[in-house]
């Protein structure tokens, strides 16, 4: 099983500001944990994070055909891109959109998703762990 995991605009920041929302751990940390899980899980996996919107498509694009699955943080585009969700659309490849933090549960213009209706699941409000989560409803719903 290989997944593909992409991270959105400013994530790389994670553990240099905000803490109270997003927590302690670096972006480096939050890659440990997801390369811990992707091993006990027997997971092929590469981590991305890009602060553009097209190298995203580019990199969901890219998916079809070379990943069983994608978990997707799309950060500050989940609230603004059809082009997310027209390329998870196309990709055709089986995507857990995953959140830090709970938008919903903050400023209005974060309840919208627009690559929800694209996702097979949405896991959000769990911190790090939540990426862990991601991957295993991957692994359900592939190896099933
Ligand atoms: O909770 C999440 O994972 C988000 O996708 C994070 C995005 C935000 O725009 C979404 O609404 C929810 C923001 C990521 C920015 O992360 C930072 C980390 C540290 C310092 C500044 C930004």
């Amino acid at each position: 099983m290989k997944l593909l995991i992409l991270n959105g605009p400013n994530l790389n920041l994670l553990g240099v500001r905000e803490p109270e929302i997003y927590g302690n751990g670096t972006y480096a940390d939050l890659c440990k944990l997801i390369e811990a899980h992707a091993a006990a899980i027997g997971a092929e996996i590469e981590i991305r994070q890009t602060n553009h919107e097209g190298v995203l498509v580019d990199w969901i694009q890219e998916a079809r055909g070379k990943f069983d699955g994608i978990v997707l943080n799309p950060a500050a585009y989940t609230h603004t891109s059809v082009a997310l969700l027209d390329a998870v659309l196309a990709a055709g490849v089986p995507t857990v959109e995953v959140h830090l933090s709970d938008p919903d549960r903050r400023e209005p213009f974060r309840r919208v998703s627009y690559v929800r209706p694209a996702c097979v699941a949405c896991v959000k409000g769990r911190g790090p762990e939540g990426y862990l989560e991601a991957m295993n409803l991957l692994k359900l719903k592939i190896d099933s």
